[in-house]
Protein backbone atom coordinates (compact mmCIF):
# COMPACT_ATOMS: atom_id res chain seq x y z
CA UNK A 1 0.00 0.00 0.00
CA UNK A 2 2.62 2.08 0.78
CA UNK A 3 4.57 2.08 -2.57
CA UNK A 4 0.93 3.55 -4.27
CA UNK A 5 1.54 1.77 -7.26
CA UNK A 6 -1.38 -0.68 -7.53
CA UNK A 7 -3.30 0.18 -4.89
CA UNK A 8 -6.91 -1.11 -3.46
CA UNK A 9 -7.12 0.29 -0.42
CA UNK A 10 -9.64 2.63 -1.53
CA UNK A 11 -11.90 -0.66 -1.45
CA UNK A 12 -11.29 -0.76 2.46
CA UNK A 13 -12.11 3.01 3.48
CA UNK A 14 -15.77 3.37 3.90
CA UNK A 15 -17.57 1.60 1.49
CA UNK A 16 -15.87 2.62 -2.28
CA UNK A 17 -18.16 3.07 -5.60
CA UNK A 18 -15.44 2.47 -8.17
CA UNK A 19 -15.69 3.75 -11.47
CA UNK A 20 -13.47 1.77 -13.05
CA UNK A 21 -11.31 -1.02 -11.86
CA UNK A 22 -8.77 -0.82 -14.25
CA UNK A 23 -8.13 2.87 -13.55
CA UNK A 24 -6.50 1.63 -10.31
CA UNK A 25 -3.47 -0.18 -11.97
CA UNK A 26 -2.13 3.04 -13.33
CA UNK A 27 -2.46 4.85 -10.69
CA UNK A 28 1.33 6.72 -9.89
CA UNK A 29 3.25 6.17 -7.21
CA UNK A 30 3.21 9.77 -4.82
CA UNK A 31 6.33 11.51 -4.48
CA UNK A 32 8.19 11.10 -0.77
CA UNK A 33 6.81 12.51 1.56
CA UNK A 34 3.03 13.02 -0.29
CA UNK A 35 -0.29 13.23 2.31
CA UNK A 36 -3.47 11.65 1.49
CA UNK A 37 -6.32 11.13 3.87
CA UNK A 38 -10.25 10.67 4.00
CA UNK A 39 -11.55 13.91 5.45
CA UNK A 40 -15.36 13.21 6.66
CA UNK A 41 -17.38 16.70 6.11
CA UNK A 42 -19.84 16.14 9.00
CA UNK A 43 -22.49 18.75 10.28
CA UNK A 44 -26.29 19.31 10.83
CA UNK A 45 -28.48 19.96 7.79
CA UNK A 46 -28.37 23.07 5.41
CA UNK A 47 -24.93 23.86 7.36
CA UNK A 48 -23.39 24.02 3.69
CA UNK A 49 -21.74 20.65 3.83
CA UNK A 50 -22.26 19.87 -0.01
CA UNK A 51 -21.56 22.96 -1.09
CA UNK A 52 -17.99 23.17 0.58
CA UNK A 53 -16.98 20.31 -0.62
CA UNK A 54 -18.26 21.45 -4.42
CA UNK A 55 -15.78 24.93 -3.85
CA UNK A 56 -13.11 22.56 -2.42
CA UNK A 57 -12.83 20.04 -5.64
CA UNK A 58 -13.40 22.59 -8.46
CA UNK A 59 -16.70 20.99 -9.45
CA UNK A 60 -19.96 20.01 -8.37
CA UNK A 61 -19.64 16.87 -7.62
CA UNK A 62 -22.82 17.27 -4.50
CA UNK A 63 -26.57 18.80 -5.04
CA UNK A 64 -27.34 21.51 -2.92
CA UNK A 65 -30.30 23.04 -1.47
CA UNK A 66 -32.00 25.47 1.00
CA UNK A 67 -34.26 22.28 1.77
CA UNK A 68 -32.78 20.49 4.93
CA UNK A 69 -31.65 16.66 4.53
CA UNK A 70 -30.95 17.59 0.78
CA UNK A 71 -27.91 14.95 0.74
CA UNK A 72 -29.08 11.22 0.91
CA UNK A 73 -25.83 9.07 0.24
CA UNK A 74 -22.06 9.36 1.46
CA UNK A 75 -20.20 10.97 -1.40
CA UNK A 76 -16.75 11.53 -1.97
CA UNK A 77 -15.06 14.72 -3.78
CA UNK A 78 -10.89 14.20 -4.40
CA UNK A 79 -9.09 16.91 -4.66
CA UNK A 80 -5.17 16.44 -5.13
CA UNK A 81 -2.74 19.11 -4.82
CA UNK A 82 1.62 18.70 -5.10
CA UNK A 83 1.25 18.24 -1.50
CA UNK A 84 -1.79 15.88 -0.72
CA UNK A 85 -4.34 14.30 -1.78
CA UNK A 86 -7.53 15.04 0.18
CA UNK A 87 -10.67 12.83 -0.16
CA UNK A 88 -13.73 14.35 1.17
CA UNK A 89 -16.61 12.42 2.39
CA UNK A 90 -19.94 14.21 2.07
CA UNK A 91 -22.29 12.60 4.39
CA UNK A 92 -26.30 13.84 5.06
CA UNK A 93 -26.70 16.17 7.73
CA UNK A 94 -27.12 14.79 10.95
CA UNK A 95 -30.04 15.42 13.37
CA UNK A 96 -32.03 13.81 16.38
CA UNK A 97 -33.74 11.30 14.15
CA UNK A 98 -37.89 11.84 14.10
CA UNK A 99 -38.67 8.98 11.67
CA UNK A 100 -37.20 5.79 9.90
CA UNK A 101 -35.29 7.86 6.97
CA UNK A 102 -33.37 10.04 9.30
CA UNK A 103 -32.10 7.05 11.82
CA UNK A 104 -30.81 5.67 8.50
CA UNK A 105 -28.93 8.95 7.82
CA UNK A 106 -27.56 9.50 11.15
CA UNK A 107 -26.33 5.92 11.42
CA UNK A 108 -24.51 6.54 8.00
CA UNK A 109 -22.71 9.43 9.56
CA UNK A 110 -21.55 7.62 12.43
CA UNK A 111 -20.55 5.03 10.27
CA UNK A 112 -18.73 8.07 8.04
CA UNK A 113 -16.97 9.30 11.30
CA UNK A 114 -15.52 6.14 12.27
CA UNK A 115 -13.68 5.51 8.48
CA UNK A 116 -11.85 8.55 7.91
CA UNK A 117 -8.40 9.85 9.03
CA UNK A 118 -10.00 13.43 10.06
CA UNK A 119 -13.21 15.00 10.35
CA UNK A 120 -14.60 18.60 9.53
CA UNK A 121 -17.43 19.43 11.44
CA UNK A 122 -19.04 21.95 9.92
CA UNK A 123 -21.54 24.80 11.27
CA UNK A 124 -23.29 27.24 10.54
CA UNK A 125 -20.87 29.95 11.88
CA UNK A 126 -23.66 33.27 11.08
CA UNK A 127 -26.01 31.74 13.79
CA UNK A 128 -24.88 30.70 17.42
CA UNK A 129 -24.52 26.98 18.13
CA UNK A 130 -27.58 25.42 19.30
CA UNK A 131 -28.71 21.91 20.69
CA UNK A 132 -28.27 20.14 17.16
CA UNK A 133 -24.57 21.11 17.28
CA UNK A 134 -24.80 19.62 20.84
CA UNK A 135 -25.81 16.66 19.50
CA UNK A 136 -23.60 16.34 17.03
CA UNK A 137 -20.40 17.13 19.41
CA UNK A 138 -21.83 14.29 21.82
CA UNK A 139 -21.67 11.96 18.77
CA UNK A 140 -18.17 13.34 17.60
CA UNK A 141 -16.86 12.91 21.33
CA UNK A 142 -17.25 9.39 21.49
CA UNK A 143 -14.55 8.75 18.63
CA UNK A 144 -11.14 8.37 18.16
CA UNK A 145 -10.76 10.54 14.71
CA UNK A 146 -9.30 13.77 15.33
CA UNK A 147 -11.77 16.93 14.80
CA UNK A 148 -11.31 20.15 13.24
CA UNK A 149 -14.27 22.60 13.99
CA UNK A 150 -15.25 24.47 10.99
CA UNK A 151 -17.67 27.73 11.17
CA UNK A 152 -19.24 28.53 7.83
CA UNK A 153 -21.26 31.11 6.50
CA UNK A 154 -19.38 33.54 7.67
CA UNK A 155 -20.56 35.95 4.91
CA UNK A 156 -23.51 36.23 6.58
CA UNK A 157 -22.43 37.65 9.27
CA UNK A 158 -23.11 41.26 10.13
CA UNK A 159 -21.58 43.58 13.03
CA UNK A 160 -20.92 41.81 16.34
CA UNK A 161 -20.05 38.05 16.10
CA UNK A 162 -18.19 37.82 19.10
CA UNK A 163 -21.29 35.84 20.91
CA UNK A 164 -21.81 33.50 18.13
CA UNK A 165 -17.76 32.73 18.10
CA UNK A 166 -17.78 32.38 21.76
CA UNK A 167 -21.09 29.84 21.55
CA UNK A 168 -18.57 27.41 19.36
CA UNK A 169 -15.62 27.96 21.20
CA UNK A 170 -17.34 26.56 23.88
CA UNK A 171 -18.08 23.64 21.86
CA UNK A 172 -14.72 22.96 21.06
CA UNK A 173 -12.62 23.64 23.48
CA UNK A 174 -13.43 20.63 25.95
CA UNK A 175 -12.07 18.88 23.26
CA UNK A 176 -9.17 20.91 22.09
CA UNK A 177 -10.99 20.89 18.46
CA UNK A 178 -9.13 23.99 16.41
CA UNK A 179 -11.60 26.43 15.06
CA UNK A 180 -11.75 27.59 11.29
CA UNK A 181 -13.74 29.87 9.57
CA UNK A 182 -14.95 30.17 5.73
CA UNK A 183 -17.28 30.86 3.19
CA UNK A 184 -18.25 27.62 1.18
CA UNK A 185 -20.35 30.47 -1.15
CA UNK A 186 -17.68 33.19 -2.02
CA UNK A 187 -14.34 31.24 -1.44
CA UNK A 188 -12.98 33.69 1.54
CA UNK A 189 -11.09 31.49 4.51
CA UNK A 190 -11.43 27.83 2.13
CA UNK A 191 -7.79 27.81 0.91
CA UNK A 192 -6.49 28.34 4.56
CA UNK A 193 -9.12 25.38 5.33
CA UNK A 194 -7.22 23.48 2.79
CA UNK A 195 -3.82 23.78 3.73
CA UNK A 196 -4.71 23.35 8.00
CA UNK A 197 -6.67 20.08 6.24
CA UNK A 198 -3.11 18.92 4.44
CA UNK A 199 -0.92 19.55 7.16
CA UNK A 200 -3.25 17.31 9.60
CA UNK A 201 -2.85 14.40 7.13
CA UNK A 202 -0.15 11.52 7.52
CA UNK A 203 2.34 10.52 4.56
CA UNK A 204 0.35 7.93 2.01
CA UNK A 205 -0.22 6.93 -0.97
CA UNK A 206 -2.49 8.65 -4.17
CA UNK A 207 -5.83 6.68 -3.89
CA UNK A 208 -7.22 7.85 -6.56
CA UNK A 209 -5.93 9.25 -9.56
CA UNK A 210 -4.55 12.40 -9.36
CA UNK A 211 -7.17 13.60 -12.28
CA UNK A 212 -10.17 12.21 -10.48
CA UNK A 213 -12.67 14.51 -8.95
CA UNK A 214 -15.41 11.87 -7.48
CA UNK A 215 -15.72 8.11 -7.02
CA UNK A 216 -19.10 8.51 -8.37
CA UNK A 217 -19.94 6.74 -11.68
CA UNK A 218 -21.74 9.58 -14.35
CA UNK A 219 -25.11 7.68 -14.06
CA UNK A 220 -25.33 8.58 -9.65
CA UNK A 221 -24.14 12.68 -10.81
CA UNK A 222 -27.09 12.57 -13.36
CA UNK A 223 -29.66 11.27 -11.12
CA UNK A 224 -28.73 13.70 -8.79
CA UNK A 225 -28.78 16.62 -10.76
CA UNK A 226 -32.30 15.73 -11.62
CA UNK A 227 -33.14 15.04 -7.66
CA UNK A 228 -31.66 18.79 -6.69
CA UNK A 229 -34.36 20.60 -9.90
CA UNK A 230 -37.16 18.09 -8.34
CA UNK A 231 -36.29 19.72 -4.45
CA UNK A 232 -36.12 23.27 -5.73
CA UNK A 233 -38.98 22.94 -8.11
CA UNK A 234 -41.59 21.54 -5.58
CA UNK A 235 -42.49 21.57 -2.03
CA UNK A 236 -45.81 20.11 -1.10
CA UNK A 237 -46.29 17.96 -4.52
CA UNK A 238 -43.53 15.16 -4.22
CA UNK A 239 -42.72 13.72 -0.67
CA UNK A 240 -38.95 15.31 0.24
CA UNK A 241 -37.52 11.56 0.32
CA UNK A 242 -37.95 11.26 -3.56
CA UNK A 243 -35.61 9.04 -5.26
CA UNK A 244 -34.49 9.14 -9.05
CA UNK A 245 -33.03 6.53 -10.92
CA UNK A 246 -31.55 6.33 -14.25
CA UNK A 247 -32.24 3.42 -16.50
CA UNK A 248 -30.72 4.65 -19.75
CA UNK A 249 -28.01 7.08 -20.53
N1 LIG B 1 -24.58 32.60 2.43
C1 LIG B 1 -24.08 31.38 2.39
N2 LIG B 1 -24.86 30.35 2.04
C2 LIG B 1 -24.30 29.12 1.99
C3 LIG B 1 -22.93 28.89 2.30
N3 LIG B 1 -22.69 27.58 2.18
C4 LIG B 1 -23.85 27.00 1.80
N4 LIG B 1 -24.82 27.92 1.69
C5 LIG B 1 -26.24 27.69 1.33
O1 LIG B 1 -26.83 26.88 2.32
C6 LIG B 1 -27.81 25.99 1.75
C7 LIG B 1 -27.50 24.57 2.14
O2 LIG B 1 -26.30 24.18 1.51
P1 LIG B 1 -25.92 22.65 1.31
O3 LIG B 1 -24.51 22.62 0.81
O4 LIG B 1 -26.96 21.93 0.53
O5 LIG B 1 -25.97 22.17 2.84
P2 LIG B 1 -25.69 20.72 3.43
O6 LIG B 1 -25.02 20.91 4.75
O7 LIG B 1 -24.97 19.88 2.44
O8 LIG B 1 -27.17 20.19 3.66
P3 LIG B 1 -27.71 18.65 3.81
O9 LIG B 1 -27.16 17.86 2.66
O10 LIG B 1 -29.18 18.81 3.72
O11 LIG B 1 -27.25 18.17 5.14
C8 LIG B 1 -27.77 26.23 0.24
O12 LIG B 1 -28.82 27.11 -0.09
C9 LIG B 1 -26.40 26.89 0.03
O13 LIG B 1 -26.34 27.74 -1.09
C10 LIG B 1 -22.14 30.03 2.68
O14 LIG B 1 -20.94 29.96 2.99
N5 LIG B 1 -22.77 31.24 2.71
MG1 LIG C 1 -25.49 18.11 1.54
Amino acid sequence: MEDGTTTNAAFNKGEANILDESAFFSIPKAPEGYKSGFIGIIGRPNVGKSTLMNYMVGQKIAITSPVAQTTRNRLRGILTTPEAQMIFVDTPGIHKPHHQLGEVLVKNAQIAIESVDLVLFVVDGAVDSGGGDRYIVDILSRTKTPVMLGMNKIDLRTSDSQQIDESYRQLAEPYNWPIVKFSALTGEGVEALQQLLSDRLEPGPYYYPPDYVTDQPERFIMGELIREQILLLTREEVPHSVAVTIDMV
